[in-house]
């Protein structure tokens, strides 16, 4: 362990934070209720973020890594750093439609037996969600159809399929308990990046309006489920301004934690362009993030294949140093697409760099959880 989260965290899990409420009753008198694993998720982003450090996350970490696919205790971070990452970040796509295996082919049920054993060992777990579209079956990237989300949240036929899609997840979300079968808090964060163009949900394919009644529909039917073990996330891709931040935003009551999803593209060459994007967004949502009473996370990012040498502790620290978040997620590392990774694996050019970014002060992994 190389740094402890301080006693913020300590007491956030006895449920004594700002953001988890006082644990009085009604009558305002002291209450024996343990406070709710979800506002105990929320108090751990939460002081993570006040002590001015980030948690590190890794998409699909323990499943599948560089040169490997479905062993047991594996991970390309910790075989590189020596601990798991703090968050996990997973994908529900493909469970709407009742398949054992994700859009990546990972198994349903090892997911969720990743998510029991990174809970037991003080992380946090993340989800996307790259859905199968209830109309045609076609998958998030087919944009050639850009009335799907109007017919899912209007027609009622269509809407009747998209809400059994979201009563899946629903039902996988519930199923998710721990050994003595409290539920296990987690983050869900869907129709993301939808300020780009590139999922059916996509700012040039649906209006404002019907953007937002995906969310809706999202929280009516995950809420009437039962589903209270879930924070949800926001995350457009890189925007400008407070305003188109919030365009499509579909409204505190929906909303628990405000990303951003960045990449870096170009090589050392993007840089600059990705250090200024990342600079202005994050302070961006840190401040709104701060005005509504808000959780800030940077939800998605990296370097695809990892060209550039120091970028953990010459590009990415830097970033978090100046604008502590709750937690930062890098992409996978896909074994059957060589080029396809985020994260370093043991012999990467960029270990060493991922080791001083692991060492510094300002990263939290799962044994600083503990
Ligand atoms: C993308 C790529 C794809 C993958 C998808 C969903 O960014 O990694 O290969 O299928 O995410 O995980």
């Amino acid at each position: 362990m190389k740094n402890i989260l301080p006693i913020a965290f300590i007491i956030a899990g006895a449920g004594l934070t700002a953001c988890s409420g006082n644990n009085r009753t009604a009558e305002g008198t002291a209450s024996d209720t343990p406070t709710p694993p979800v506002e105990q998720l929320r108090s751990l982003l939460a002081s993570a973020a006040a002590e001015g450090k980030t948690m590190f996350g890794h998409h699909d970490d323990t499943v599948y890594g560089h040169s490997w696919c479905g062993d047991s205790g594996r991970s390309d971070v910790a075989e590189v750093c020596g601990d798991y990452p703090a968050v996990m970040s997973w994908d529900l796509g493909g469970l709407e439609k009742g398949d054992s295996l994700n859009l990546d082919s990972v198994p349903f049920d090892r997911i969720r037996a990743e998510v029991i054993a990174q809970h037991a060992r003080g992380g946090v777990n993340t989800f996307s969600w790259h859905l199968f579209n209830a109309i045609d079956g076609a998958d998030s990237w087919n944009v050639s159809d850009s009335t799907i989300v109007s017919r899912l949240v209007n027609d009622s036929t269509s809407n009747a399929a998209f809400r059994g899609q979201l009563a899946a997840v629903a039902r996988f979300f519930n199923s998710l308990t721990d050994a003595e079968g409290n539920k296990i808090p987690v983050i869900f964060r869907p129709w993301h990046e939808h300020t780009g163009g590139w999922f059916f949900w996509g700012a040039p394919h649906c209006s404002i309006d019907d953007y937002k009644a995906l969310w809706t529909n999202t929280r009516s039917v995950l809420d009437s489920e039962g589903v209270d073990n879930v924070l949800y996330a926001y995350s457009p891709d890189r925007v400008d301004s407070a305003e188109k931040y919030l365009e499509r935003y579909p409204g505190d009551e929906y909303v628990d934690i405000l990303g951003a999803d960045i990449y870096h593209f170009g090589g050392a060459d993007g840089t600059e362009n990705y250090r200024n994007t990342v600079s202005t967004e994050l302070a961006l949502v840190r401040s709104l993030a701060a005005e509504r009473g808000k959780i800030a996370a940077f939800t998605e990012t990296g370097i695809e294949g990892l060209p550039v040498d120091n970028w953990w502790t010459e590009t990415l620290l830097p970033l978090l140093r100046e604008n502590p978040v709750s937690y930062v997620v890098v992409w996978r590392n896909a074994h059957n697409k060589p080029t396809h990774f985020y994260a370093p694996y043991p012999g990467h050019s960029s270990e060493e760099s991922f080791k001083a970014f692991y060492n510094d002060s300002t990263t939290l992994f799962c044994n600083d959880l503990r």
